[in-house]
């Protein structure tokens, strides 16, 4: 039951929670004044949660849950029965997810919150009613979690973790011996005309019209300018576009009026044989802090390279047969499960991840570019609002890796045209024609690696080798150096 003294007290009986104030742990205080959970066991005044009567047994988690199904009227609404409602109905997560749910429209101005700008109301204004006695990890945490100290995370890298850096690199030398490695090119990109010339305030001035894609949304880039200096979500919108040459109406490649150009240092892109037809392979990426990519694999088994020209970015990357901790990859490792925010896995697994073998972390400056080899795990998290330019392919060295994924995981297989009925067959066709040295030296790749995993089965059993090897599919781990891309 709800009790009418909580409805909330007039304005200006508001807690003084000026953002200036730093809790201990460096966490602003929440501007309501919500604590954690755990903090409730402290408290000399009752807990507002005491008003729901019997509803307060339900799980914070449920009541969000049921929040999720009201409208914008029912959750203003209720959020004037109590104190503890009130603060559930501000959660912006709520309003973000209204917002895409009923604007297919960009929004006449970013105001600063989901709320504001869904009901196109002033933002900057702070909740008028004091909440210091709500006590929800579900309210505090993604609060929290959009004011870590991300610096705390992308320094202190132990060496044997550090990815490795050089200014130059020749292909021969990426070709033997670094193309199944991380590492970063301090002196690659100074020369690209966008270079110094691309940033976000810069792109406003030219572009500020034109529609670019954020997720869910396509929205001028004024809209999303404005979005990223002004926004407190944890998991900010990220600007991945993989139109921006047309939109921008801007050449890439090897002409005199190219923009950009792929570093040469990784050799030919296998995947240029598709032409046309080949998937989806660059992108223009723009962010605020704190926005970034939760980890996963790159499509298609392809290496990618990814140039910072504005702000920085901490990479932490494991190879392709690790497990990482907080990330779950189902049996057939068809499905990624990576259900926790950027925030949440740097709290929860960082320090964890940071001490297994195999883990490599760096921080790429502007002016910069990182090298993803095929098949391995990457988080990587914006320490400032920046640009950064990324393209994947298929250098010679894991041309096996794309064949045999798209043979053996057609399922897995991501950003052909739908009336590509069989990838596969289309690259083996156009190698076959352009390339057929490269084609049988691949497969001749391929035919080894199954006899050496034969070999090493019928070592494990003892010589049994029918005793449950599978040429098709095989999944038993052999460790770090096995060839299966997810173990
Ligand atoms: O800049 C980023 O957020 C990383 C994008 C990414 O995953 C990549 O380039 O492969
Ligand atoms: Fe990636």
């Amino acid at each position: 039951m709800l009790l009418a003294k909580d409805i909330p007290p007039a304005p200006g009986c508001e807690p003084d929670t000026s953002s200036t104030q730093i809790s201990p742990d460096s966490i602003p205080v929440h501007p309501m004044g919500v604590k954690p959970l755990g903090n409730q066991y402290l408290a000399s005044v009752p807990a507002a949660r005491r008003s729901l009567g019997p509803l307060g047994l339900l799980p914070d988690e449920t009541i969000l849950q049921v929040l999720e199904y009201f409208d914008a009227l029912s959750l203003k609404n209720i959020g004037r029965t109590c104190r503890f409602l009130y603060a559930f109905c501000q959660l912006d997560e709520l309003w973000k997810a209204l917002f895409l749910k009923t604007s297919s429209q960009p929004p006449p101005a970013w105001r600063g919150s989901w709320r504001s700008t869904y009901l196109n109301a002033p933002g900057g204004r702070r909740p008028g009613v004091d909440c210091t006695n709500v006590y929800s990890d579900v309210l505090h945490r993604p609060f929290a979690c959009a004011h870590i100290d991300l610096s705390k995370y992308s320094s202190g890298i132990p060496d044997v973790n550090q990815i490795r850096r050089f200014e130059r690199l020749g292909y021969d030398d990426f070709a033997q011996n670094w193309s199944s490695v991380p590492f970063i090119l301090t002196d690659c990109i100074q020369r690209w005309p966008v270079y110094g010339d691309w940033n976000i305030d810069e792109l406003n001035r030219r572009y500020s019209k034109a529609e670019f894609r954020a997720e869910a949304v396509d929205w001028p880039f004024s809209t999303y300018h404005e979005y990223i200096y002004n926004n407190d979500d944890e998991s900010p919108l990220y600007l991945f576009d993989r139109w921006f040459a047309e939109k921008m109406n801007i050449r890439i490649g090897h002409d005199t009026d190219a923009v950009y150009w792929p570093p040469e240092c990784f050799g030919p892109d296998l995947f240029e044989v598709l032409g046309e037809e080949r998937p989806a392979h660059r992108w223009l990426i723009i962010g605020p802090q704190r926005s970034g990519s939760t980890f996963h694999k790159d499509p298609n088994a392809t290496s990618a390279w990814n140039a910072v020209l504005e702000g920085s970015k901490y990479w932490i990357m494991f190879p392709p047969a690790a497990q990482v901790p907080g990330v779950y990859v189902s049996a057939d490792s068809s499905e990624v499960t990576s259900p926790l925010s950027i925030a949440e896995w740097l709290l929860e697994f960082h320090a964890e991840a940071r001490a297994l073998p195999g883990c490599v972390e760096g921080v790429c400056k502007a002016g910069e570019i990182v090298h993803v080899p095929s098949g391995w795990w990457h988080l990587v998290v914006n320490l400032e609002a920046g640009v950064a330019l990324t393209q994947n392919f298929v250098p010679r060295s894991h041309l096996a890796d794309v064949l045999s994924f798209l043979r053996d995981k057609p399922d897995q297989v991501t950003g052909f045209k739908r009336d590509i009925e069989c990838p596969y067959d289309l690259f083996v066709e156009r190698l076959g024609v352009q390339h057929p040295e490269l084609l049988d030296g691949a497969f001749h790749e391929l035919e080894q690696r199954k006899q050496t995993k034969k070999r090493k089965w019928e070592e494990a059993v003892g010589g049994n080798a029918d005793a449950g090897y599978d040429s098709g599919g095989f999944s038993f781990g052999f460790g770090a150096d096995d060839d299966d891309k997810i173990p």
